[in-house]
């Protein structure tokens, strides 16, 4: 298919991007019409001739060509545009090629984003400087287009497959530290912060809370609404708790079954206690029927809460052992209700 070079106001036959003003005068998506599937390459070169030839041979392998003769406009089209690969020229109109490419490989986005350097030096300090300035690869003129066209395949390919394996990592991480019914953290996830927190809150002699959170007679909620309608309502609820936790610090996690933990860094017991009802309130609000319930129409819950700030070198079993008393003194109290353990 015919692809996109960019043409603009210049008086040159060949086509350019030479200012700024004309970015800011024709949005580039209209200016260029790029289709976000076919791979973009954008030329930096002040050399008119290299551009022209260079769109002549790519165009028809099914690259869009943007073209610009200035380092600045390159910059911002870099921004703009998010092209697969930067081909630069040693000189540009406003700053050397190289001090470009710096600024290029910089940039935090540029991991999948490949510069090839193409100049007429071919001395080995000159191909260590742009490899060092952080350019992929490097060819000098006259361009020999078979080769050319085979390193822009190969600089593609690989970094597709870069973004594919980071993809998976973050996929994998997700999964490695998610709830797969509920989608709050899982019990991993949950005891590796308790950890970290509670040593960073002993440094800071700082409070620390935990909610240990149980959902009154779930049992008897499956035994009624059967196992789907159960799993429906655990998601529901790990929602409604989650929205009661908001600082960025806070952590919920599924802790069990149908228990659930808020874990809340730099948080007294009244702060804490707060969440909890707040948790309740929301809970009333959603109003999950529950007919089987002995203590409610609806869906309870019963949350235990403890709250300290943690000893230098001390382990959090302790913490945890005191939410989870709490949380059976508030079901032997008559569930549905916050307890704040007191020793
Ligand atoms: P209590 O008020 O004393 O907490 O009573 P309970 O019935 O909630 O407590 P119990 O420990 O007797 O039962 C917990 C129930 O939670 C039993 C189990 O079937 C249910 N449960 C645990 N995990 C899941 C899950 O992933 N999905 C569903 N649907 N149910 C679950
Ligand atoms: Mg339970
Ligand atoms: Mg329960």
């Amino acid at each position: 298919m015919a692809c996109s070079s960019l043409a603009n106001s210049s008086q040159s036959e060949v086509p350019s991007f030479r200012t700024l003003s004309v970015l800011g005068d024709h949005p580039m998506t209209s200016a260029v019409r790029l289709v976000r599937d076919i791979p973009i390459v954008l030329v930096i070169d002040a050399d008119l001739n290299t551009q022209s030839s260079l769109a002549a041979s790519l165009e028809p392998e099914n690259y869009q060509v943007v073209m610009t003769q200035s380092g600045a406009d390159g910059l911002e089209l870099y921004n703009r545009l998010q092209p697969d690969i930067v081909l630069l020229g040693g000189l540009l109109t406003d700053m050397e090629g190289l001090h470009c490419c710096t600024q290029l490989a910089a940039r935090d986005d540029s991991t999948y984003v490949s510069v090839l350097v193409i100049t007429d030096l071919n001395d080995q300090q000159s191909i260590d400087k742009a490899f060092e300035a952080g350019a992929e690869d490097y060819i000098y003129k006259p361009i020999h287009w078979p080769v050319l066209r085979h390193r822009l395949k190969r600089l593609l390919s690989s970094n597709r497959t870069l973004m594919q394996l980071e993809m998976a990592n973050q996929e994998l991480a997700r999964l490695a530290t998610q709830d797969g019914l509920t989608f709050v953290a899982n019990r991993r996830c949950f005891d590796v912060t308790l950890s970290q927190e509670w040593q960073r809150l002993a440094r800071e002699q700082a409070a620390i809370s935990l909610l240990l959170c149980d959902i009154d007679f779930f049992k008897s909620y499956n035994d009624t609404y059967g196992h789907q309608a159960g799993d429906r309502c655990l998601k529901q609820v790990a929602h409604l708790i989650s929205k009661s936790a908001r600082r960025p610090a806070d952590l919920v996690a599924r802790y069990g079954g149908e228990e659930f933990a808020i874990l809340l860094p730099n948080t007294d017991i009244a702060g804490a206690c707060r969440v909890g009802d707040c948790v309740q309130e929301h809970l009333y609000l959603a109003a999950i029927a529950h007919s089987t319930s002995p203590v409610s129409s609806y869906v309870t819950i019963s949350i235990g809460v403890a709250s300290c700030i943690p000893e230098p070198n001390s382990l959090p079993e302790s913490f945890v052992h005191n939410a989870d008393k709490a949380l059976y003194q508030a079901k032997e109290q008559g569930r549905n209700r916050v307890q704040p353990w007191v020793s």
